[in-house]
């Protein structure tokens, strides 16, 4: 593995004036946020490694230095657990003042799953990274050499026991849909998960720090309510020891979350078609086949005709999440989309419940419907735009035909971001087009650099 020189620090510029100045400014921040063969999501928000962070920035990274994007994969998966999942964050040991750090997980200590020569988190991200290992073998193209290829060969088995867990201990009933335990596991404080944190007795949790809060207004950011019961969800799981049977005997938050699914159903596609390039057993690709067929099913089960969105499932209540997020146009991106299905997630997308809603700064997908009334144009997951949730639906418009909208969605998404002073923002405020969250996020740089290659080859064959 290699890419080391990558590692160099840039600086960032703040006014991109063609494209060519964006993708500069793009590779900075990439280059700036390396900490040697991986990649930090922010310089000061986000210090160490996270999971689904990492697969957009090797989608990214793949259009600079393909070794280096496979080796941002490696570094996450080096640090598997035996169990096969993929812990949401890997801890850089040199950086010890992030809270809360890696005290509040005690991996090693609670799991015999864990690995030991590295504290990681014991909670899941969306499964990107198959997705991000095809795409990186794809754009490598004559530059994969026999020793690139021997790479994805060594990482093929790593990423079909990351799927393994995922079918096996999220979704033990073969339901299709894959179940969360905690908000951390995808998008944070979105309204989805209001209800059923809602209903958590927490009790009074003293006052603690915490690293996002000393950096971004906290008005932007998850509530002190809201963070008491992330971190007493952690508790609970902790002393579950982390396994998935305890856990779902009575954890009281377990959610079937149809945006994690579909980019199940997503990466499982990705991975079938590594493992025919690679020539793996028929038995393992028809495993995977069966992976995306059901999650595929599954999700397309959950739409929901007067919203025009696939909805989650809350298994405590046994009732549909009725929230209209960005999450319930996820279908978009499932390798199976019956034409209807994607002509009626197309007119949500771009209807006035998101793109095409009143008043908005560019024609970008929110996070949280500006119709909704949990809509909060500034906090975070609630209503700001995130540029890598529009490169997920924009790169499901291009997988299923709609080429159309979606060069709309990657030129208006590219107008945000070539805004003077957005510096790659973790997220926007939809109205305005300001950057919040951290600056310099490398998954929003990554995605910038993949819509400024397209279509010269990262939509999806
Ligand atoms: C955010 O999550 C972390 C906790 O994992 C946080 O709020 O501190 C989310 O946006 C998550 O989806 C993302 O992976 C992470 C790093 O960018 O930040």
């Amino acid at each position: 593995m290699d890419g080391r020189g990558f590692g160099a620090r840039g600086l960032c510029t703040a006014i991109a004036s063609t494209e060519g100045d964006l993708r500069e400014a793009a590779v900075a921040v990439l280059r700036a946020n390396d900490v040697g063969g991986w990649t930090r999501p922010a310089p000061r928000l986000y210090p160490h490694q996270w999971s689904w962070d990492s697969a957009f920035i090797a989608i990214g990274l793949a259009h600079v230095d393909p070794q280096r994007a496979l080796a941002e994969l490696e570094h996450l998966f080096a640090a598997q657990w035996s169990d096969g999942r993929v812990p949401h964050m890997v801890f850089d040991p040199r950086v010890e003042d992030y809270v809360p750090g890696p005290g509040l997980w005690a991996s090693a200590a609670s799991s015999d799953a864990a690995p030991r020569g590295v504290a990681t988190s014991g909670l899941i991200q969306p499964p990107m990274h198959a997705i991000a290992a095809e795409h990186v073998w794809k754009i490598a193209g004559a530059r994969a050499d026999r020793e690139f290829v021997a790479r994805i060969r060594a990482l093929y088995p790593r990423l079909l026991a990351w799927h393994r867990y995922l079918a096996r201990e999220r979704d033990p009933d073969r339901s299709g849909l894959l179940t969360i335990y905690h908000p951390w596991e995808g998008t944070d404080n979105t309204p989805r998960w209001d209800a059923a944190l809602a209903r958590l007795a927490v009790g009074e949790r003293g006052s603690y720090s915490r690293t996002d809060t000393s950096l971004v207004g906290a008005s932007e950011r998850p509530s002190k309510a809201e963070y008491d019961r992330y971190l007493w969800l952690v508790d609970r799981l902790r002393l579950a020891g982390y396994d998935d049977t305890k856990i779902r005997r009575d954890h009281p938050f377990q959610i079937k979350d149809v945006q994690c699914t579909a980019i199940f159903a997503a990466a499982s596609h990705a991975l079938g078609a590594i493992a025919s390039k690679l020539d793996m057993p028929v038995a393992e690709r028809d495993e995977i086949n069966s992976w995306v067929a059901t999650s595929s099913v599954a999700v397309r089960d959950r739409f929901d005709e007067e919203l025009g969105l696939v909805l989650d499932h809350d298994l405590a209540t046994h009732e549909a999440i009725r929230v209209r997020t960005s999450a319930g146009l996820s279908a978009l991106i499932l390798p199976e989309l019956p034409s209807a299905l994607r002509e009626r997630l197309v007119g949500t997308a771009f209807g006035e419940d998101f793109a095409g809603a009143t008043g908005l700064a560019h024609p970008v997908i929110p996070s949280t419907s500006p119709r909704a009334p949990e809509f909060r144009p500034r906090a975070y997951w609630r209503g700001p735009t995130w540029p890598v949730i529009n490169w997920l639906l924009w790169w499901g418009l291009e997988r299923h035909g709609s080429g159309e909208r979606a060069s709309t969605l990657r030129r208006a998404n590219l107008a945000l971001l070539s805004r003077s002073g957005a510096r790659f923002a973790e997220y926007f405020e939809p109205y305005t087009g300001e950057p919040l969250g951290s600056i310099d996020q490398s998954w929003t740089a990554a995605v910038t650099l993949d819509w400024l290659a397209a279509p010269r080859g990262s939509a999806p064959s």
